[in-house]
């Protein structure tokens, strides 16, 4: 995989770029009265209050667009709300006003990691440790970023041969079960309907599925996902029912309560999950096994779409990786990387709903077949097809813009009627954006948003959500739920120790 390849994050932002030009020659009433605004926004920050305080480092630099400081801030307050692609901007505006401050170089590097590019935010910590010897954190952070661009070129250097796999050498049968193992087995290497629910029992008292088995497990899945299509058609018959869940970012016990609520998955329940099950969230790894169990115990009425978090950069910050290793081991994250890239890209229900995790496209002449006969195995590229189907988020102007998270595209109400009338659909279902109520509707009721993470990393506050549909008619009915706790385990517990700059 390329190093310089994905990037990063989630979060839900409603601001318009800072195409503020701001004033490079204020008056003296201006300059105070930025003051001003520069301190209030201050307040918000330290509130926690991410998008007031954009709000007001906008309003100062509309008013004074001199200085370097109100950049870094923004800066800063974008990194929180994941607006990565805005954070770089800023942080370059704030270099270019003052080459010596050095905070923005930290936002700026803080920016670039999230979006997977370590080699340039190495460059940054470089210029910190050299204007400052002797300044100690800005070295760990140096040697932290130098050990992740090192590694991954390493990870490169290997990985030029396709044909391997980390499964080569995996000896599932000849490993020993312990006698003191009590939790679930699989009966002849095949998943029950009693493994799933004893395996979601096991997991909820917090004890592990052994390794022998979340071996098969993958080994299975990666199987069968390898002979469905990049884009997968589901039908709904007249009479029955379907449920799309969105985002689940490893909050296992938020995805036991969406069961609890709406029922055990089976073929007369069938679900879609439409990505992002792993990362944030402190037990990925429990959700992504009963995901996967499910899917093999129901391959045609349980499916699992692809997110942007099922990608290795994803998972090398943002959590999942590091959760694998410490709970199995580092082979085993290696086989996710490559179960993942077989994951399909999208579902179509009924002819008439597309369901992707991110959005629609930067190209105005993608066709569902475009999507059919993609080929999917590989890491998300940086643009096209894939990267927006993973990435992209709607906007509610017209046409399209540059993307706040700095990955895919950003497209409005006339884009999408345009591609729903060429496709002849009736409407998207997407995620990868928190919203309060769980889920929102934009573009004339032709885009819908379901997130199923609620109270998203313990600190949003939102309610989760899913979308059940009827066969007859495939109007969307939405249900939102509350949170419910989870074992104290802080959320990015295994996340990057980069993220302390964040
Ligand atoms: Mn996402």
């Amino acid at each position: 995989m390329a190093d310089e390849n994905t990037p990063g994050g989630e979060g839900d932002n409603q601001q318009t770029p800072s195409v503020a030009t701001g004033s490079d020659n204020p008056s003296e009433t201006d300059i105070k009265k930025a003051e001003e605004f520069k301190e209030t926004a201050n307040g918000f920050f330290k509130k926690e209050d991410y998008n007031q305080a954009i709000t007001f480092y906008s309003e100062a630099i509309n008013l004074n667009s001199t200085v370097a400081a109100y950049y870094g801030n923004r800066s800063f307050a974008y990194l929180r709300t994941e607006c990565f692609g805005y954070a770089l901007q800023d942080a370059n505006k704030a270099l270019q006003l003052d080459p010596k401050y050095i905070k923005a170089y930290y936002r700026r590097a803080s920016a670039n990691m999230a979006l997977g590019k370590f080699k340039l935010a190495l460059k940054d910590f470089e210029a910190v440790v050299k204007v400052r010897p002797n300044d100690k954190d800005a070295k760990a952070k140096y040697t932290e970023c130098n050990k992740i661009v090192k590694m991954n070129a390493f990870a490169k250097a290997i990985a030029v041969d396709d044909s391997k796999s980390a499964a080569d050498g995996l000896d599932v049968e000849n490993m020993t079960i312990e006698d003191d193992y009590t939790g679930p087995r699989l009966e002849n290497g095949k998943v029950t309907v009693e493994f799933v629910q004893n395996l979601q029992d096991t997991f909820r008292d917090q004890k592990k599925l052994h390794r022998k088995y979340a071996y098969q497990i993958l080994l299975d899945v990666l199987e069968l996902l390898k002979t469905q299509p990049s884009l997968v058609d589901i039908n709904i018959p007249e009479g029955e029912h379907f449920t799309v869940c969105g985002d689940i970012h490893g909050q296992y016990y938020d995805l036991l309560n969406i069961f609890k609520i709406n029922g055990q998955p089976s073929e007369s329940n069938p679900y879609l999950f439409n990505g992002d099950f792993v990362d944030r969230g402190s037990f990925s790894v429990e959700c992504i096994f009963t995901l996967f169990s499910l899917k093999l115990l129901y391959p045609n009425h349980f499916f699992m779409a692809r997110g942007n978090h099922e990608s290795f950069t994803m998972n090398q910050m943002y959590g999942f990786e590091g959760e694998v290793k410490q709970k199995y081991t580092s082979k085993m994250a290696a086989l996710f990387t490559e179960v993942f890239n077989w994951l399909p890209l999208a579902h179509c229900i009924n002819n008439k709903i597309l369901v992707m995790h991110g959005g629609l496209f930067k190209d105005e002449n993608v066709l569902l077949d475009d999507i059919r006969k993609y080929d999917r195995n590989r890491q998300p590229p940086e643009d096209g097809m894939m990267c927006d189907l993973l990435w992209s988020d709607p906007q509610p102007q017209c046409g399209r813009s540059q993307s706040k998270r700095g990955v895919g595209t950003q497209f409005g109400p006339d884009i999408t009627k345009k591609f729903l009338q060429k496709n002849k659909l009736d409407y998207v279902i997407r995620s990868h954006e928190v919203k309060n109520d769980g889920y929102e509707i934009a573009h004339d009721g032709k885009c819908i948003t379901v997130f199923s993470a609620p109270n998203y990393c313990d600190t949003m506050g939102n309610k989760g959500a899913y979308i059940t549909l009827r066969g007859e008619d495939l109007t969307p009915k939405f249900t939102s739920f509350d949170a419910v706790p989870h074992p104290n385990v802080k959320p990015m517990q295994y996340a990057s120790s980069l993220f302390g700059l964040f």
